[in-house]
Parts: structure tokens; sequence; C-alpha cells
């Protein structure tokens, strides 16, 4: 075959894939059998390796790229992809109804869709082609996953019509897939997924492509972000012309004419949600007229226009074995419910916390019970009640123990609590889950330092408090289990990048009582430093406006112990930063600046600064950044090719600025 003759082959080849490609994977209907595609698309990358520059970027052989990232880059999305308020049952629904009504009379319907258990993407195409795709993120900037959703089959690459439109949908995996995938990562003793939502998310994350596109990932299609020379009308005639440009849609969505036939619809797919091929969590209802969608606008963080009716969550019964119990980091004594393993909600449950003794007895929880599970927001499990009816007497009711479990000490019940605590500062259990807090994401957030390795460096004697982190040596973490060079010296990395981080992640992970992340940030931000704070009085702290009487106390309290002086010392001693690195907080009202106590909405690519770095500079002038523009909004930051917001506001007559005008602002 010469050059010529080829070109015309691949030509047709692409244009028959494209075609079967989207009869298979986006309609569901296939018109030729699995083996003439695959042997159609063997021929057409031989051609493409013979002739590499017939290759074409949107060629059906282009779908896995070869390059594995190194990071995704920020995506900002130009209209912000807002989340859906819940409703939990009919009363919420006929709520949600009856503002609608308000708002736009009577004269409207509703779309009902069945709503994909899966991860929000954004989707570009520009003059018809896949040039980017992100995810939700914070809903107004997302993550580049482009060469990952490339991956997915049903993603077309070319649409049918030369069109510029950004539109939004949910990629999931398939619950077949997903139970493949959890029974070759067991054989591989790999940790398993929790469910098909997570294996999506997990796959979508990866830098190689080559992971994803291994993952059978699919996708549904359900808005219009952004489109160019295309007007509509009405939602379904939206998802209609979805169909039409070759993307895929849900096809068991519905228009209802009102309310009644809305609950219909969810009362229809509570009972057939079982036999779909991939995990649905609710209905999402919106209102039709596009017209009436605008009017009904949206809140900071969802439409008015839209409500998802979230399905109960699936109870299950089993067994329970026994009660376990506990010590935690600030000496709570927890029992947890060991439970004869059962499938619920995608995956295997045995073990789900009961919280405290006055919760077991209220509902009358007996070890031996069969007992109702179901998983709390579909993650955590936890144990909903008893089934009386089927005891059969050997049944024992739970008391708690006098003692703590791990060291013999007498519990107390402080103050009014309903938890029973071990005071003994010197419990292990205590020390070691204090030692684990300490390293954890939202505190030191020591990679490679997690639960196992500490636990084993606690039994081992070579840390008894978190200072002696700092002095850890190759020596002591080659000796551990699974720990190679590489693991160790990432650890001790990690370990001496810690050193540096700002004061608020240190008093955060020692622990204080009452003092959460939110405090902690607080207080580093006040005193500056650890020593400031040390020499605090409990009256200068409840002077600061956000602490209470309870938390000044706590922050005495600790500082008074002489252990914690020398904790200090050591920490010192080990180069331990124990000051304060972040932006410096004045009292919004009080600063002079023009956007003290003001609303700002950037929007457009800025040159100068980046956008983080703006919305810093605005809150360090007493201003709050928020992403979408409306009434309340006293000031639009325009950068370049600045869209919708800026249309948006010009519409409300809100002042614009221009990024020097900003930057002029700030430097007053
Ligand atoms: C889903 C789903 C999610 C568009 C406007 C706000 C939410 N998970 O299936 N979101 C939406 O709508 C967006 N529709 C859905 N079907």
């Amino acid at each position: 075959m010469n050059l010529s003759e080829a070109k015309i082959r691949a030509e047709q080849l692409r244009e028959l894939l494209i075609k079967y490609g989207h009869e298979y994977y986006v309609l569901d209907n296939p018109s030729v059998p699995d083996a003439e595609y695959d042997q159609l698309l063997q021929e057409l990358v031989m051609i493409e390796e013979q002739y590499p520059e017939l290759v074409t970027p949107n060629s059906p052989t282009q779908r896995v790229g070869g390059e594995v990232l190194e990071g995704f880059s920020k995506v900002e999305h130009t209209v912000p992809m807002l989340s859906l308020a819940n409703g939990f049952n009919e009363a919420d629904l006929r709520d949600f109804d009856r503002k609608v009504r308000q708002a736009v009379g009577d004269d409207f319907s509703y779309v009902c869709e069945l709503k994909i258990d899966g991860l929000a993407v954004s989707l570009r195409y520009e003059n018809g082609l896949f040039v980017q795709g992100s995810t939700r993120g914070d809903g107004v900037v997302g993550e580049d996953i482009t060469v990952n959703l490339r991956t997915i089959r049903s993603i077309p690459l070319q649409l049918t019509e030369p069109i510029t439109m950004e539109i939004r949908g949910e990629v999931f995996m398939p619950k077949k897939s997903f139970e493949k995938l959890n029974q070759i990562r067991e054989q591989k003793g790999e940790e398993l997924f929790a469910n098909p939502r997570n294996a999506a998310a997990g796959s979508l994350r990866q830098l190689d492509p080559k992971i994803a596109a291994a993952r059978n990932l699919d996708v549904f299609l359900y808005a219009i972000g952004e489109v160019e020379g295309k007007t509509l009308t009405t939602h379904s005639e939206s998802l209609d012309f979805l169909d039409q440009l070759g993307l895929k849609t849900n096809k068991e969505r519905r228009v209802c004419p009102s309310i009644e036939e809305v609950l219909t619809y969810i009362a229809e797919w509570n009972e057939k949600r079982p036999t779909l091929s991939y995990e649905i969590d609710g209905i999402v209802i919106k209102v039709n007229q596009l017209a009436h969608q605008q009017k009904l606008g949206a809140t900071v963080k969802s439409p008015r226009w839209a409500i998802a009716y979230k399905f109960p969550a699936e109870e299950v019964v089993t067994k329970l074995l026994h009660i376990e119990l506990s010590v935690g980091r600030t000496g709570v004594v927890t029992p947890t419910a060991i439970l004869e393993p059962v499938r619920v909600a995608g995956t295997t449950v045995q073990r789900a916390s009961l919280h405290n003794e006055d919760l077991i007895k209220e509902k009358d929880i007996r070890i031996g019970d069969y007992v109702v599970i179901r998983k709390a927001g579909d993650i955590i499990p936890e144990v909903v009640g008893s089934l009386a009816d089927r005891r059969t007497g050997v049944e024992e009711p739970f008391r708690m123990p006098e003692h703590c479990p791990e060291c013999a000490s007498e519990l107390v019940r402080l103050d009014e609590e309903v938890a029973l605590r071990c005071i003994n500062p010197k419990c292990p259990a205590q020390i070691r889950e204090g030692l684990i807090h300490f390293v954890s994401r939202n505190a030191m957030n020591i990679e490679g330092l997690g639960e196992r390795v500490i636990t084993q460096l606690f039994e081992a004697d070579l840390i008894k408090d978190v200072a002696d982190i700092f002095q850890l040596n190759r020596e002591q973490l080659i000796k551990l289990e699974r720990m190679g060079e590489k693991s160790v010296a990432n650890l001790l990395n990690a370990i001496e990048a810690s050193k540096q981080n700002s004061l608020e992640r240190l008093l955060f992970g020692l622990g204080i009582r009452n003092v959460g992340s939110k405090a902690a940030k607080i207080l580093a931000q006040h005193f500056e430093t650890i020593d400031n704070l040390q020499m605090a009085s409990e009256e200068e702290l409840q002077n600061i406006h956000e602490i209470g009487e309870k938390m000044a106390k706590s922050v005495v309290t600790y500082f008074e112990q002489p252990e914690v002086h020398e904790l200090i010392l050591e920490l010192k001693e080990y180069g331990v930063n124990l000051t304060y690195k972040g932006p410096k907080v004045q009292d919004s009202a009080s600063i002079d600046s023009i956007f003290s106590g003001k609303t700002v909405v950037l929007t457009g690519k800025l040159e100068t600064l980046t956008r983080n770095e703006a919305k810093e500079k605005i809150e360090n002038h007493g201003g709050k950044v928020t992403g979408s523009v409306s009434k309340s909004t006293d000031f639009v930051i325009a950068g370049t090719d600045a869209g919708s917001k800026l249309k948006k506001a010009e519409q409300l007559g809100i002042p614009v600025m221009s990024e020097t005008e900003l930057i002029a602002e700030l430097n007053k």
C-alpha cells in the first residue's frame, strides 16, 4: 500500500471505527461483532505504524497517551460547577416545589434524572474537538485530567458538529468492573476500593493514563456549561442536543409535568435501582425551562432550580459477635461492634462504632443480637438497632468495664460527659494515638509515618513522645517491617521537611484539649510564637474573639505542665519551627482598604498574580472572595478573556476592576 492509498484507507477506517465505537460505547447497541471492530482497529494501527505522518490527534488509536504526568495542572471553570441541594423525603421535595412555584408560577415542568454516583467532570470541545477535561475541584478551580478522560471510550474525541462548548457529566465505574477490579486487587494483596465511586475517583487521579485506560470507566453527560452559537429553551432539549452531538446521556430521564409525577418516578426507581448496571444514590430533579432556571438563579453553593433526592441508606441484618474496646488519644474508651461480615453499599463490613454505653442501652443492643447495619453518608458503618424478636435467650447485655482495657487504671466520667475516660497520662494507648494524631494530615502531615509505622516504633520503644520522632535515624528505621532503604530515606526527608511547618500544625498536633485545627490557626496567628502562647493568661486568651472560656482554660492548663516545658525545649533543640509563617490577620473592619468587609469575585485570566495570590491579598485587605456574581457582590476583578461573570456584573451594575487597578489598590 502506498502513501495515498494508505491515507484513503486510514480515513475510511477511522470513520467506521468512530461509527462502531459510538454504537457500542455510547448507544450500547453495536451493529457489528466485537471481533470485527478489533480487526479494523488493528488494521488502522498498522497503517499508522507504517506511515506515522497519517496519525491524527483524534484517531481512535490515540486514546492512551504514552507519557506519565508529573502532576495535574489547575483549570478554572468559566462557569462555576455548582453542587446540588439535597432532599431526603417527600416533604423536602414538596417544599422545593412550593418555592419554585412561588418564583415562576405554575406553568413549567420538571426533568427527573438518575443521580449517578460517580465523579463530576467538565469536558471542553473546541470546533467539535475534545480539548480539555477537568474535575469539579472546589467548583471554581479543578484539575486538568484530559489524558485520563481521553481513555474513556464513551467520551467522543470529536463531535458530530464543529461546535465550541463546555459540558458536565459524571464519570463512573460500572458495578461489574468494580467487582472485577477489587477481585484482582485482592489477589495481588492490594488495598481494596471501598465502592465504585472511590474506584472511579482513584482511577482519574492516576498520573499514568495507561492505568485509567485499564479501568473501564464510563460517563453520562447531564448539563451544558457554555455553548457557542446554539439557542436552547429547555433542559430536555439540551440533553437531546448532546445525544445528537454523539455524547452519552442517560436514557432513563423523564419529563414530569408536576411534583406528583416526580414522586412516582422516584418510587419506581427506588424499586428498580438494583437492576441497574451502575450505582445511583438518588434522583436529580431539575426545572425544565431554561428561562425559569435563570430566574430562580443560585445560592453560593447550588442552583435553586434543582434538587437531589437522596435514597435512604441500604440496611442489612447481621450478627453482633462481640464488643471490642479501644482507647483514643484523649483517653475516651469507645466500644466497637465486631460483626459477622456482611455486604452493605458495595463493601464488606465487620466493624462499626457503637460510640458509648448510653447509646448501646438506648438501642438495647446485646452481644449475640441480630442487628441492622447501614452506612452513614454511604461510608461509615453504623448499627441502627437490634432485632429483639430474633433473640434466643443467650444474648448478653453489655457493660462498660471499670478499668482501662490498656493500662488498667480506673475509668472516670468527666463533667456531664457520656464517655468514659482513662485519665492516666502514661496510658500507652493514649500516647500511641496521640503520636498518630501528631503526624496526621491536618497536623504535622509527615508522609510515610502512618498508624502502622508509629505503632511499630512505639512498641519497639523508639518513640515515647512527639519530640522523639525528630531524632529517629536510618539504623532504627531500617529494622522495621516492610521498610526498605528508599522508604527510610523518604521518611527521614519527610520528617526533616515537617520541621519547617508553620506553628498551627504543631499546635493542632500536640492534641491540646478543645483545640481543633481552626483554633490552632487562630492561636498561632495571634501569638506568632509558642513562647508567647505559653505565657498567655486565661484572660488574654479569652479576649480573642473566637476563643471561649473552655478553650482558654485548656490552653493554660496544658502549658502549665512541666513535661510540656521540657517537650518544647526538646523540639527547639531538634530545630523544629515554633513560629507562625502564614499571613497576618487584622480585624477586617479595622483595615483601611476599599476591600475591607467587601465581597469580591475574580474572573478571567490574571497576568501578574495567580488566582490564589490575588485571593490571599484581597483577604489580607479584609475582603471576601467568592465564586459567583450576585447582587451582594461589591467588586468584580476581570482579567483577560473574562466571560459570563463579567457580563453578569455589567448587567447588575457592579464595579469592575482590571488586574492593574487591583494591584494599585492593594499597594495603596
Ligand atoms: C448526577 C447529576 C449531577 C447541573 C446543575 C447542578 C448539578 N450525579 O447524576 N448533577 C446534575 O446536575 C448538575 N445532574 C445529574 N444527573
